[in-house]
């Protein structure tokens, strides 16, 4: 019996398209479509926006959980054989071939695919597909691309079920991460990875780590290389395409630590700190690191390298220790590339905003550009429950400055383990972030979607603003909350200064003068000024008008 037979679990998951939005998919020839998320206008306009939502917003598929998605790459997979004995997109795309998951790539991104391929094989870019996660849709994580955002999810020992991971693996899918990240440590580890993964439309990771030490009965001295490299295998067989390695926490670098305010904060760093520690060896990780890329290449799982040692407070930010496994890091990256393997690095953590620059200078020095992962970093410590928040100002900074994926922080953080809600506001939040990077780094059309959602606001086309905007469902309640009555969707104000002090109200009564009467806006301004003023004269020294009940 496979995990997705078992009929005690069932998982309800949310299906159907976005409001105000329908799947529509691109051709990247060779029969390969990309999807996107078309949202029509009321002016007969349309947006096509990134999707990662996969099959469970499209209204012509039929979802069904216990057999998990179509395998989408399972022929582009069977036709091709190794190149210098690899199977990896770095291998591939070192001998100058553009695979499909490129092309389809390539028609996401709306670049070249040749330039796909040379930001993979130089290792500026990534492309974290296992031949055994065929389900998943291509993505690519790099400098030249967008900012990519991960979420979170998976349970504890205390809360959570193999419904409620599913759950929140396709809803954080929905509202738009580009992967997602189990870190189940509780119950049941393996099947709720089988689940996640057979139903995925975006790359999973894992910390193979947390699994090991289950195995052992969550006491880190007793972990070896032999239950670790077993752990490894076995997730790759199930398909994951990405897994944390702590691989930079070398026995040296325990005592840099000892002075720091918070210490250790990565639970994988600290399991292999307490490993280090306890046999007073070099952590089996950076040993056998050769071994472990071996593994690896034979799946084309990519490396996450680990940041065991990042800042855990804005006091412990880019100090001796976080930087002493940034080098390491970056030496066993270019180990990695030599077995022609992925490479991503994993940064901070908690960081001030005027110390992040240096952050994205060292790892691109030290890690020859391999495509930065950050946890933020969290700009400030003071705002437990906000941390969504505290996190995504330094998010969109050095997602700007060149950081390729942003994990994402819910409010949850610090507090516990996050919920659908959380889920939700967490991918926003960063959703948020990375496009106001994607902005500022000046991607190819990524304005168009800000443009097209202003014209709607100043148009007063309240549907359109609703649709495009990354949370419809939110936004047109917010907006129902005051002015509940379908009229008040094509007014021309809404409740926030009401229909006489509209600004946008009053700048197209502006520009309706201006034709009117034949003036440049300059020029109506400065005519309307003198009626206004003569109208002023009438009306005495009454500069504040009560605002008028128009219901
Ligand atoms: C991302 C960047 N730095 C850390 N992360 C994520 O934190 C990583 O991808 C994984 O999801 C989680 C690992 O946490 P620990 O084990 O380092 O605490
Ligand atoms: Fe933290």
């Amino acid at each position: 019996m496979t995990a997705l037979d078992d009929r005690s679990v069932r998982p309800s998951v949310t299906t159907g398209p976005i409001s105000g939005s329908r799947k529509v998919y691109r051709d990247a020839g060779d029969g390969v479509r990309v999807p996107f998320r078309r949202v029509e206008l009321t002016n007969g306009e349309h947006v096509d926006l990134y999707d990662t939502s996969g099959p469970y917003t499209d209204s012509n598929a039929t979802i069904d959980v216990h057999s998990g998605l179509a395998r989408l790459r399972a022929d582009w997979i069977a036709a091709r054989g190794p190149v210098d004995g690899a199977v990896t997109q770095l291998a591939y795309a070192k001998a100058g071939v553009v695979t499909p998951e490129m092309r389809f790539i390539a028609v996401r991104e709306n670049v070249d695919p040749e330039f796909v391929r040379s930001e993979v094989a130089i290792g500026r870019a990534v492309i974290p597909l296992n031949r055994n996660h065929p389900e998943a849709e291509p993505m690519i994580i790099g400098k030249k691309f967008l900012v990519k955002i991960n979420a979170n999810i998976g349970n504890s020992a205390v809360s959570s079920s193999i419904e409620d991971e599913v759950d929140k693996m396709v809803w954080a899918t929905r509202w738009g991460g580009d992967t997602i990240m189990d870190l189940s440590t509780g119950k049941r580890i393996h099947e709720t990875r089988e689940w996640i993964l057979r139903n995925s439309p975006v790359p999973v990771g894992t910390v193979p780590i947390y699994q090991a030490l289950e195995k052992v009965d969550s006491d880190p001295a007793k972990l070896s290389w032999e239950l670790y490299r077993d752990t490894v295998v076995e997730q790759a067989e199930q398909g994951v395409d990405y897994m944390t390695v702590h691989a930079g926490v070398l026995l040296r670098y325990v005592p840099m630590t000892a002075k720091r305010v918070t210490g250790i904060v990565s639970r994988g760093g600290s399991i292999m700190a307490a490993w280090c520690l306890a046999h007073h060896k070099e952590s089996f990780l950076y040993t056998h690191f050769e071994e472990l890329c071996e593994i690896l290449r034979s799946y084309d799982v990519t490396f996450s390298l680990g940041d065991g040692l990042r800042p855990g407070s804005i006091a412990d930010a880019n100090d001796e220790a976080q930087f002493a496994e940034l080098r390491t890091l970056g030496e066993l990256t270019h180990v990695a590339r030599s077995h022609d393997v992925q490479v991503m690095i994993e940064g901070p953590g908690h960081v001030p905003m005027h110390k992040i620059a240096e952050n994205v200078r060292l790892e691109e020095e030290w890690c020859g550009e391999a495509p930065f992962y950050t946890l933020g970093p969290l700009a400030t410590d003071i705002a437990p429950a906000y941390d969504h928040i505290t996190s995504a100002i330094g998010a969109a900074q050095i997602g700007w400055l060149g950081t390729a994926m942003l994990c994402y922080v819910t409010p949850k953080e610090h507090l516990g383990l996050p919920n659908r809600d959380d889920v939700k506001t967490g991918v926003i939040t960063y959703k948020i972030a990375a496009h106001s990077a994607d902005l500022a780094k000046g991607h190819p059309g990524v304005q168009d979607w800000d443009d097209a959602l202003s014209k709607a606001r100043f148009e007063f086309r309240w549907e359109d603003q609703f649709n495009l905007s990354l949370d419809p469902d939110t936004a047109r309640s917010f907006h129902d909350e005051t002015l509940p009555a379908a009229p008040a969707k094509t007014a021309h104000f809404c409740s926030m200064c009401g229909p006489k002090f509209c600004s946008m109200k009053i700048t197209q009564d502006v520009r309706r003068y201006a034709e009117e009467h034949g003036l440049s806006t300059v020029e109506a301004i400065e005519a309307g000024m003198e009626e206004k003023s003569a109208e002023f004269g009438d009306h005495g020294n009454k500069v504040y008008l009560p605002v008028v009940e128009t219901s």
